[in-house]
């Protein structure tokens, strides 16, 4: 197949642009390296050190693999060349990874805010748009995140993939519906995730656009068969208090002696997805489209659920690092909990890998190789909202 990765110098498109080339499919990177900028911007580098795209593309052909094509542009702004490389390449899947995807960089500031809103929602835009002129065929794969349901305010509800049935009363009369989870979002990033959900399901029932949407939890781990843990495929891995994740975090802080960050009292629940089914769940979701004029397909892209504070209390267990109970910089609940159908693929056939010592270990090894690269100083997260 012909896949197009958008945003695939990325933490997940990156991994995913090599699963996929690594089984024999033609691909193609767009990217405007908006994330190394955001990188320069906040003083801070992943911590391990990845090579350019360039330099990436060159190893990978280098080794005896397919090339992979790569045109830098900005999906949010440049529409005509957009629509072009579209015409060009016929793509048969576009996976869309190309937004701003950190909450607390999208809670900077105005400028910041406004910045998450334009480059996620127009860059989503412009891909539907540009499909529609050139590959209305091509099915549409986009991540998005579990944030647009809010996290388990329901009670014991299981958050469903994406739609529910709702009975809707009004002076005095019901009627029974069908719709899209009602959405909830924690930041401007989670936010943006919902608007894009309102434009997907309109261009499914308008232009009978194939688009799939997978809520993905947090992604752990940095390492895939293809990526390797050194070496000109290595991934990046954010560990800075705008992009870090938090378990990725919490393992970079015990391999150097920090300690482990928890907001409030770490009763926040939410989904996790080790980054090796990331780019199966993207495989699975790429081979198994929608048909032309189906609704979107939204499916829940997470293999568990853990509590931020039993987390950290893994993690001090298997290292002895001190948990440090922080005041929560952002504005969410304090304890909730959180059950998720993600029945969806797995009944593609995705084999979930759960927590383990042995790959929270493989995430602290590399941390320890690169300690050296560590700023201290960008670990606490100090975006406050
Ligand atoms: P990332 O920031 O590492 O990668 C995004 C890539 O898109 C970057 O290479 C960036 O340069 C590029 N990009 C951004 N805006 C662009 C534009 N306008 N034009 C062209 N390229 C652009 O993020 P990631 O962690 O790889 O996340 C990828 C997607 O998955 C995001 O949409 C994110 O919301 C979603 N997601 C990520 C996680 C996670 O834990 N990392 C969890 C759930 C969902
Ligand atoms: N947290 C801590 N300590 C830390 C970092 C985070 O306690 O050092 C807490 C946060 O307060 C929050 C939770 O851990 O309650 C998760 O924070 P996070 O930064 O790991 O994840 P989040 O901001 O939700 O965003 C990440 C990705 C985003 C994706 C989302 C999936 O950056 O792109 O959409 O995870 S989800 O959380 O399921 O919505």
């Amino acid at each position: 197949m012909k896949v197009l990765i958008l945003g695939g110098d990325g933490f997940c498109g990156w991994p995913t642009t090599l699963h996929m080339a690594a089984r024999g499919h033609d691909v193609m990177i767009i990217d405007n390296l908006a994330r190394r900028a955001a990188d320069r911007e906040l003083g801070c580098d992943s911590l391990t050190p990845i090579a350019s795209l360039d330099h990436r593309l060159e190893a990978w052909k280098a080794e005896g693999h397919a090339p992979i094509a790569f045109e830098s542009l900005d999906v949010a702004r440049d529409y005509d060349s957009l629509v072009a490389v579209l015409r060009r390449f016929q793509p048969d899947a576009i996976v869309h990874f190309a937004e701003q995807r950190a909450a607390p960089f999208s809670m900077r500031s105005a400028r910041h805010k406004r910045y998450t809103v334009d480059n996620n929602v127009n860059a989503s835009h412009s891909v539907l748009c540009a499909m529609v002129e050139a590959c209305p065929d091509a099915h549409l794969v986009h991540l998005g995140t579990m944030g647009v349901y809010g996290y388990g305010r329901t009670g014991g509800l299981e958050i469903p993939e994406g739609y529910i049935d709702a009975t809707l009363s009004s002076a005095g009369e019901t009627a029974q519906l069908e719709m899209l989870y009602p959405t909830d979002a924690g930041s401007i990033y989670h936010m943006t995730k919902t608007l894009d959900q309102l434009l997907f399901q309109f261009y499914a029932k308008n232009d009978a656009l194939k688009i799939t949407d997978l809520h993905q939890g947090i992604v752990w781990g940095t390492v895939t068969a293809e990526t390797g843990s050194e070496g000109p495929f290595v991934n990046r891995f954010d560990y800075d208090g705008d992009y870090g994740t938090v378990l990725n975090r919490f393992l970079m802080q015990a391999a150097i002696g920090h300690p482990l960050t928890v907001h409030g009292t770490g009763g926040q629940t939410r989904a996790f997805i080790h980054i090796r089914d990331t780019v199966r769940c993207v495989e699975l979701a790429i081979l198994n489209p929608p048909a032309r004029g189906e609704r979107v397909r939204i499916m829940n892209q997470m293999t568990e659920s853990h509590r931020i504070r039993d987390l950290a209390g893994i993690v001090s267990g298997m290292t002895g690092t001190p948990i440090h109970f922080m005041d929560n910089p952002r504005k969410e609940k304090a304890e909730n909990d959180l059950r998720v159908s993600n029945s969806g693929l797995l009944h593609l056939g995705l084999k979930p890998t759960k927590l383990s010592d042995g790959l929270m270990q493989e995430v602290m090894d590399i941390a320890i190789r690169h300690s050296n690269r560590c700023d201290t100083s960008k670990i606490v997260a100090n975006v406050k909202w």
